[in-house]
């Protein structure tokens, strides 16, 4: 079989769509940090869209901050790759065009930091997951002691951490006379943009009152609300892909058809027209962001620590299980929603009608342990918000305290059936240290989970309705099991 290549894309099947454009007239005008599969299959299709209508300044650099893997595997491509849409109907194949180069930020960081420096680039973008900001997760601070920050404060023109690496470039920019590019975040993280700036300042200031300033001052870091669900490639994917496109792609990205893109118009270099690719350009994302966040993210969290840990390997198992399901209604019916101040136009219902049958589609294949990771980042945003908000007007918290505990007894990494296993978070070795003391005991367990201040504040510790929830159903998870204990209060 051939390899995917721009030589290759006039004898792929008619039913492959491909660049209705000429990719040698499109030049790079965005540096994209963190080049994993959501922004391949996201950012890249909607910026795709926009060079079809014949833009021909916004190729994208992509770049990897870990290694040299997805570079290695699309530049025999030319960098072109395959996004492929998965349904019950089957998949729909696209290749993308708008990838023009991929950069190793370890590899050369001064290469980095040059290629950013280049006044052509107006804007960088990011998802890097919401640990990738090296922020406290409960105040949306900087963390000065974050080891890669640390490092970064020593050698600033040598950085590791991406916020050490767009104030190096900034601060090329600021000396060259260059104006600044815009900083947009694609993570899921709530007010992304404001994070962004707060951690990016913050870390600027230490390097240098005067470039901490000239941030503060110059750079735009608009939000954005970001969606499409898109589990890792898998090597049955990379088949399935390969077998329809006739030709071998190391490296296609497979996602779900819906896809949603809210921005706040807030680009002083300028920016594509992604309105013509149907994002939603507006003044003011953060309704959208507080429904996608607490709704769909706060619900995948939901489901895959309490799916996880009844064994479902995929979201769309866990969806088999009715009571699973109606445990996601009433928890998004009865205390999220509440919560939410909601944007103009939207329905509701319907949004949250179209949750279930997104995470019930049996093509995607989106295992519950990749979203549980990093649950001591995901976990203030998607469920500890919504709780404050609703102790606060008094409302019940009773189907958000499961979530904590099912939280809690995932991060033991002890499984239901006493086995051991790894847990993916940067908070880690702290929950081994107390699962270790803890032990089985519910009362200790919460305890101590909940005195992790960077995810549970100062207040929630000390809030007796929600510790005493939260003990209560760690306690029947730890009788009865996950399903058990959902089957019995939840009824479909
Ligand atoms: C998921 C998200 O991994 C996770 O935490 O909740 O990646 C989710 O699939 C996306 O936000 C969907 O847009």
């Amino acid at each position: 079989m051939a390899r995917l290549h721009p030589d290759i894309l006039a004898t792929l099947p008619d039913t492959v769509e491909r660049p209705a454009y000429d990719r040698d007239r499109v030049t790079v005008g965005i540096v994209h940090l963190g080049i994993g599969a959501f922004h391949r299959a996201h950012q890249c299709v909607f910026t795709d869209d926009v060079l079809a209508r014949g833009a021909t300044e916004w190729g994208i650099c992509g770049v990897d901050l870990l290694g040299p893997e997805v570079r290695d595997k699309l530049a025999p491509q030319e960098w072109l790759y395959t996004a492929a849409t998965q349904s019950g109907e089957g998949q729909r194949l696209r290749v993308i065009g708008a990838l023009r180069e991929i950069l190793v930020g370890p590899d050369d960081p001064e290469a980095l930091i040059a290629r950013m420096g280049d006044p052509a680039i107006r804007i960088a973008s990011v998802t890097v997951t919401e640990k990738g900001y090296c922020h406290d997760p409960a105040t949306g601070e900087l963390n000065m002691a974050h080891p890669g920050i640390k490092a970064d404060l020593v050698s600033p023109a040598r950085p590791t951490t991406v916020i050490g690496t767009l104030a190096a470039a900034l601060d090329r920019r600021r000396k060259a006379g260059t104006a600044p590019f815009t900083v947009m975040s694609c993570d899921n993280l709530f007010q992304n943009g404001r994070i962004a700036r707060a951690v990016v300042t913050a870390f600027a200031e230490s390097v240098d009152p005067a470039l901490g300033r000239w941030v503060a001052e110059n750079v735009a870091f608009p939000c954005t609300m970001v969606d499409r669900i898109t589990p890792a490639t898998t090597p049955e994917d990379i088949a399935r892909v390969n077998a329809d496109l006739g030709a071998e792609d190391a490296w296609p990205v497979v996602c779900e058809p819906f896809k949603q893109w809210v921005i706040e118009d807030n680009f002083p270099e300028g920016r594509p027209d992604w309105g013509v690719a149907g994002a939603e350009i507006v003044a003011d994302v953060e309704p959208f962001e507080f429904m996608k966040l607490r709704l769909l993210n706060g619900s995948h969290s939901a489901l895959s620590y309490l799916g996880g840990l009844a064994g479902h390997v995929h979201i769309s198992d866990v969806m088999t299980q009715p009571a699973f399901v109606a445990f996601m209604r009433r928890l998004m019916d009865e205390e999220i929603t509440p919560t939410l101040d909601l944007p103009p136009g939207v329905d509701v219902a319907a949004y949250k009608e179209s949750l279930i049958e997104r995470f019930t589609n049996p093509a995607i294949k989106h295992r519950t342990a990749q979203i549980a990771m990093d649950g001591s980042q995901k976990l203030p945003q998607r469920i500890l918000g919504p709780v404050r908000e609703r102790l606060a007007g008094g409302g019940s918290i009773g189907h958000l305290a499961l979530v904590v505990a099912a939280w809690i007894r995932y991060a033991t990494g002890i499984d239901e059936t006493g086995a051991a296993f790894e847990v993916s978070d940067p908070m880690a070795p702290r929950f081994r240290e107390i699962a270790a003391r803890a032990g089985r005991d519910p009362a200790a367990l919460v305890k101590d989970f909940l005195s992790l201040e960077e995810v549970f504040g100062g207040d929630l510790p000390q809030t007796t309705v929600f510790v005493e929830a939260v003990t209560a159903w760690l306690g029947e998870l730890y009788a009865k099991g996950a399903a058990a204990t959902v089957n019995s209060h939840y009824e479909p």
